[in-house]
């Protein structure tokens, strides 16, 4: 892997046709741009003819774009990368006509996965994560959440969160952890939902001390966690001063994303069964709605996420993979966006501005990843394209021609070459 640039290294990225995604809405189209870097930053976007001589003087490092496409890096930012074995075989016995809910009642389901996550050696565990995060960086993704949720233990939590932080610490990719402990009720808990919630209250600080847990999310549905359920372990979070997400109306309507407004959660993500109501408390606390297309379309679900009252309600909605072996073994970011235009009515500007912008937002990370503008982090993805809106359009394609994440250059084809793993991965256990 490349080593990162000193801080005071400034690199010039010219001939680049930018997609700014700066201001509020448009693409923030620059023609003959250019991006001045230094260290992991950015340091000016804009037309060439602009620059600033001043800015030119340091620079150490010239790259010609050739006139590609440079948007912002991709952010995905729900997904549960980390976990043992698949569910092939559940994705057969619903096409021979069991629901997902039946397999999830008869001790299928997540439960399942959580055996097999419990099973695999930590290597193992890492390897399977980063063979998967790096099909998502092919395409550009930069940023990369990453929930637990199938250790289910104080002990498998904390390795699925370590695995997540390794894996970070071994591609390059920026990575978010979130503690999803309240994802389902493991075997040694099997009708005690409330004294598994007052476990889980009581992992997360040392989780959190472990420095494991960039936020904290929970499954409230009616075959996940009751809202009161809920409350007890965001009440907890809380306490720690710890970021909140949630689970919400993915199935049915719980009520779940006006509970999480009152906490002022991050984001709700799924929201296919969100009412007016609900739209009407994530707009006043500013919670992203993050939709979720791949497990929408691998459920073959029906009702969709009142994306116009969204948009009405100025609520920012960003799209993220959800990739897991359930509902959303999707490895490709671009298809979401693809399938939240089709499926959800996106714009293709809301579907780049879902994995950028507003993705960032979800993870609380406004203010340093998702535009290209001065002091943001220096994460782009130069495409073989004409316009942002052809990110949207292909599908089954990745154009992405390379990326750039922290300053740092790399080729988004590490899928091909198994980047090796750091000694530090390979102590991992
Ligand atoms: N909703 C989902 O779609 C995933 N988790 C969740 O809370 C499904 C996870 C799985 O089926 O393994
Ligand atoms: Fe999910």
């Amino acid at each position: 892997m490349n080593t990162h640039p000193s801080h005071h290294t400034r690199t010039l990225w010219r001939h680049a046709k930018l997609s700014t995604l700066a201001d509020t809405c448009g693409w923030g189209l620059v023609p003959d741009g250019a991006v001045v870097t230094e260290g992991n930053r950015i340091l000016w976007a804009g037309p060439e003819a602009a620059m600033d001589l001043d800015l030119t003087h340091g620079v150490t490092a010239e790259h010609d774009l050739g006139g590609a496409l440079v948007t912002p890096g991709l952010i995905d930012c729900h997904t549960h990368l980390v976990y043992g074995g698949h569910r092939a075989h559940e994705f057969e016995q619903r096409l021979n006509g069991a629901s997902y809910e039946e397999i999830a009642r008869a001790g299928g389901g997540i439960r399942s996965t959580v055996t097999a996550t419990r099973a695999a050696d930590g290597v193992a565990l890492l390897r399977m994560a980063c063979e998967r995060a790096q099909c998502l960086m092919a395409e550009g993704v930069t940023t990369l959440e990453i929930k637990s949720g199938y250790g289910l233990s104080a002990e498998h939590e904390a390795r699925c969160l370590r695995a997540a932080r390794q894996l970070g610490a071994n591609l390059p990719v920026t990575v978010r952890t979130t503690a999803l402990c309240a994802h389902a009720l493991p075997p040694e808990f099997a009708d005690r939902p409330d004294d598994y919630i007052s476990a889980v209250c009581e992992w997360l600080p040392a989780l959190h001390a472990e420095g494991l847990v960039d936020a904290v999310d929970a499954f409230c549905e009616n075959i996940g966690f009751t809202p009161a359920q809920t409350r007890r372990m965001f009440e907890a979070a809380s306490a720690l001063g710890l970021p909140l997400k949630l689970h919400a109306e993915q199935l049915s309507d719980q009520g779940g994303a006006a509970l999480a407004a009152e906490f002022g959660a991050l984001s709700c993500d799924h929201l296919e069964y969100l009412s007016a109501s609900g739209v009407a408390a994530m707009a006043k606390s500013g919670t992203v709605a993050v939709l979720l297309p791949g497990a929408y379309y691998f459920l073959r679900e029906t009702k969709l996420p009142p994306v116009q009252a969204l948009r009405d309600a100025g609520v920012p909605i960003a799209i993220a993979s959800d990739h897991n072996p359930g509902t959303s073994p999707a490895l490709s970011l671009l298809l979401m966006l693809n399938m939240a235009c089709t499926l959800f009515r996106l714009t293709p500007e809301e579907a780049l501005r879902g994995v950028t912008v507003n993705a960032a937002r979800a993870l609380g990370l406004s203010a340093s990843h998702g535009r290209l503008a001065p002091g943001m982090q220096a994460d782009f993805a130069v495409w073989d394209l004409d316009h942002p809106n052809e990110l949207a359009y292909w599908f089954g394609h990745n154009p992405c021609q390379r990326v750039v994440h922290a300053g740092v250059h790399r080729a988004p084809t590490l899928v091909a070459s198994r980047t090796a793993l750091s000694p530090e991965g390979a102590r991992f256990a």
